[in-house]
């Protein structure tokens, strides 16, 4: 394949054969309920996972994209992002990660400042035990205080198109997408071409080879639902094969992504360091019927 193109996890794959068991600072967080912050200082997240079928803990993960478990953090009102790795013990089983601190480890720069003021906070992981296949499970953590919420606005966009600056317009960036519909499945492609601030000449630049993979691919890119962070999509691409080329993203939704509003945040490796880059953006594929 010209690009490659994996689907990471289709939406949420509720495992009725594995549990998920999470622990805030050391107190079991019930299923269905919040974990709560009382301040913003630093939280020691854990997981286990169990087998249904035999109530044994689950000790054998493969590793998918360089880690045993990626960690997706979101506000509610999807106005905040954090992708996070989690450490794995093979003797006990569990994932442990403290967030608000600053670590070594550069794929767990996103594990510094979690939280942007009060509210509520999804926390969604991926894992793939040995044997069992890729499962996604949501947990959430609310935050102490006031919180205000945003609602997504679709700004800069002009049909299926969006250009914008990012850190202070060090980057310009250039989204599009289309749906190809079809019965059972769309099939979705998105586009993101990136060009560097030139500062000398102040124009921006295709600087294709100055981008690196990421946990062993070019690009990874989450998209949420403003309806339900239930319907979610998490993509890759390999970095663009030549200069002024964007970075080419595909997935089949199965019908599955909620239309309306969406948010995606795509990130990738700049000369050593990772940058992430949003868009809210309009899904409204056309229906098609194959009856
Ligand atoms: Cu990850």
């Amino acid at each position: 394949m010209k690009y490659l193109l994996l689907l990471l996890c289709s939406l949420s794959i509720f495992a009725s054969d594995v549990s998920s068991h999470f622990f805030l600072n050391g107190k079991k967080v019930r299923a269905m309920k919040h974990g709560m912050l009382m301040n913003s200082g630093p939280a020691i997240l854990e997981f286990y996972f169990t087998e249904n079928k035999t109530g044994e803990v689950i000790k054998d993960y493969k590793v998918m994209h360089g880690k045993l478990m990626h960690m997706v953090i979101v506000k509610k009102d999807l106005s905040f992002f954090k992708h996070i790795h989690p450490y794995f013990d093979p003797i006990t089983g569990r994932f442990q990660i403290t967030l608000n601190m600053k670590h070594q480890d550069p794929d767990n720069f996103g594990a510094e400042n979690v939280f942007d003021g009060p509210g509520m906070y999804m926390v969604m992981v991926d894992i793939e035990p040995k044997g069992i296949g890729m499962r996604m499970f949501h947990h959430h953590l609310h935050l102490h205080g006031k919180a205000i919420y945003k609602d997504l606005e679709l700004i800069d966009n002009k049909g299926n198109e969006i250009t914008k600056t990012f850190y202070k317009e060090k980057f310009k960036a250039h989204f599009d997408y289309n749906v190809t519909p079809g019965c059972h499945s769309n099939l979705i492609e998105v586009n993101l071409n990136i060009k560097v601030l030139n500062e000398l000449t102040n124009t921006y630049e295709s600087k294709t080879a100055l981008f690196e993979d990421w946990l062993m691919t070019g690009a990874h890119a989450l998209w949420i639902s403003q309806k339900s962070s239930m319907s979610m999509a998490h993509m890759h691409a390999a970095r663009p094969p030549k200069e002024n080329t964007p970075f080419v993203f595909s997935y089949f939704d199965n019908n599955h992504l909620a239309h309306g509003i969406q948010k995606i945040w795509f990130q990738m490796k700049f000369q050593g360091k990772v940058y992430t880059f949003p868009f809210v953006f309009e899904y409204a594929p056309l229906k098609v019927s194959c009856d």
